[in-house]
């Protein structure tokens, strides 16, 4: 089995426990074949003393870069999070373009491929993650590699005409053609990336995905990203997660819950959801008292302003609801900035009659995935989900919204809350074979297999 190279802008931190399913899948697949995990260090220094910093963990490598605060400002807040993170979104309006930003994220790629490449043996097959990433395939050729290499990305992407919003997007087309295979979360995000290479660039459309674009013949493909769902089941009927779940629902006094958990970021689609619970306590006096919203929402990415103005407006809608309706004994809306072990969100899941992810667009959204794995399954609560998030495309028996129909949304929260067990369960038992049946670990093997097939033609 080849080795595996796995670059990605953040990775686990060597030795520590892995937070999440995506980092326990890929330290997984490096354990499994031996391999080397490149990425940023987190760590920003003068560019004197810029480096890179190797650990051993079992037979896997870490090899992580620093960055010199320039870089980090320009590569990273200004081109990642404030040009690329918001045109895949689709929130062009947000998105701010600089020659200079595109530069650093350009040279940062640069520096990170001509470092990456000492690191790698003829044989290695090579998977690269995301968005911070576009143009480090292209840089892996120009020092000289010739192997596959494979590329996920984990948020959407948007129609071709708001990918082409971006001054530098023939660039960034001309890097991805550099991978062997795109890996993308939804067929919808498949065909917009076919379609904006065939518009905009030419391509040739071949069989099974492949196209044929800058004198390459490259493959998209979606796979979509899961979690453990074992491991999530197991971790709601944790002593943890049954005294948070405890202690949350003394505060409610065993009121209906309806329960939100996101990073804070616009493309959560917090307001209009607010403005949702809002609507359904205008629309029925029956409920009010009667049921109550936690929405976990940590913010992150403080630094930058739009999250600063999106915090304001929780903050007001918050308050405007909870001024029209609180009791001497309820408060409808507990609007919580703080993050909670991965333990009592499962706990808190668990105990949510409804569970709300209503983003205005997301790749997958794994939250889906985890309050559906959290459940009861004799007496399930239940999901209420966004048309645009990835998790819709497959999991089609939860509620699904158009995020922006305040009113409909209020009504499927209503629904959610009326809905006899039967149906629950019923629903429930679908949404549950699909987390089955694209886990993490399907993920991981059915992209690194796919991946070995194009290497095995290439030779
Ligand atoms: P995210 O935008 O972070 O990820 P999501 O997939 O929903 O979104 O969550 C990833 C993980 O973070 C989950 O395990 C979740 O439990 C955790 N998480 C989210 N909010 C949290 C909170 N408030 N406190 C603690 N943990 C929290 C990006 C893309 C997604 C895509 C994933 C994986 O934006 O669309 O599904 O990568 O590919």
């Amino acid at each position: 089995m080849s080795r595996l190279i796995v670059a990605s802008n953040r990775t686990a931190t060597p030795g520590e426990e892995r937070a999440g399913g995506l980092a326990v899948a890929l330290g997984e697949a490096l354990a499994e074949r031996g391999g080397v995990w490149f990425g940023w260090s987190g760590e920003i220094v003068p560019r004197e003393t810029r480096g890179i910093r190797l650990f051993v963990e079992g037979n896997t490598d870490f090899a992580l870069a620093d960055l010199t605060a320039a870089e980090h400002q320009g590569y990273y807040l200004d081109y990642a999070n404030r040009a690329l993170w918001p045109v895949f979104h689709y929130r062009v309006d947000l998105a701010v373009f600089d020659d200079e930003a595109f530069e650093s994220y350009a040279a940062v790629n640069r520096r990170f491929g001509r470092l990456l490449y000492q690191l790698m043996r003829p044989e290695d097959i090579v998977w690269v993650h995301d968005f911070h990433f576009l143009l480090l395939g292209d840089e892996l050729r120009d020092n000289g590699w010739r192997g596959a290499i494979g590329f996920f990305l984990h948020v959407p992407f948007p129609a071709p005409e708001v990918f082409a919003a971006l001054p530098h997007h023939h660039r960034l087309a001309r890097g991805m053609a550099a991978f062997d295979l795109l890996g993308f979360q939804t067929a919808r995000d498949v065909g917009n990336f076919i379609r904006y290479m065939v518009e905009e660039h030419g391509a040739e459309r071949l069989e099974d995905g492949r196209i044929r674009v800058f004198h390459r013949v490259i493959r998209a493909q979606a796979f979509p990203i899961g979690i453990d769902p074992d491991e999530v089941a197991r971790m709601a009927e944790s002593e943890e997660a049954r005294a948070a779940a405890n202690r949350l629902g003394r505060m409610i006094e065993n009121r209906a819950l309806v329960i939100g958990v996101d990073r804070m970021d616009y493309s959560k689609g917090l307001p209009q959801r607010l403005q949702a619970f809002g609507r359904l306590l205008d629309d029925n006096e029956n409920l009010r008292g009667r049921v109550n919203l936690v929405q976990i929402a940590p913010p992150s990415r403080e630094s930058v302003e739009a999250y600063m103005d999106l915090r304001e407006e929780l903050d007001r809608l918050a308050g405007r609801v909870n001024g029209d309706y609180s009791d001497l004994d309820w408060t409808p809306i507990r609007y919580l900035a703080r993050s909670y072990s991965r333990e009592v969100l499962a706990g808190l899941f668990r105990l949510a009659r409804v569970g709300l992810v209503t983003p205005l667009h997301d790749g997958m959204n794994l939250v889906a995935k985890e309050y559906v794995a959290a459940q009861d399954p004799e007496d399930p609560g239940v999901l209420v989900l966004s048309e645009f998030a990835g998790a819709a495309e497959r999991m089609e028996t939860a509620l699904l919204v158009n995020p922006h129909d305040v009113g409909g949304m209020a009504d499927a929260i209503r629904r959610a809350l009326e809905m006899p067990r039967e149906e629950r369960v019923e629903r429930w038992k679908a949404l549950m074979d699909e987390v089955r049946d694209h886990d993490i670990a399907v993920w991981r093997q059915s992209f690194l297999s796919t991946l070995e097939g194009l290497a095995g033609e290439r030779g």
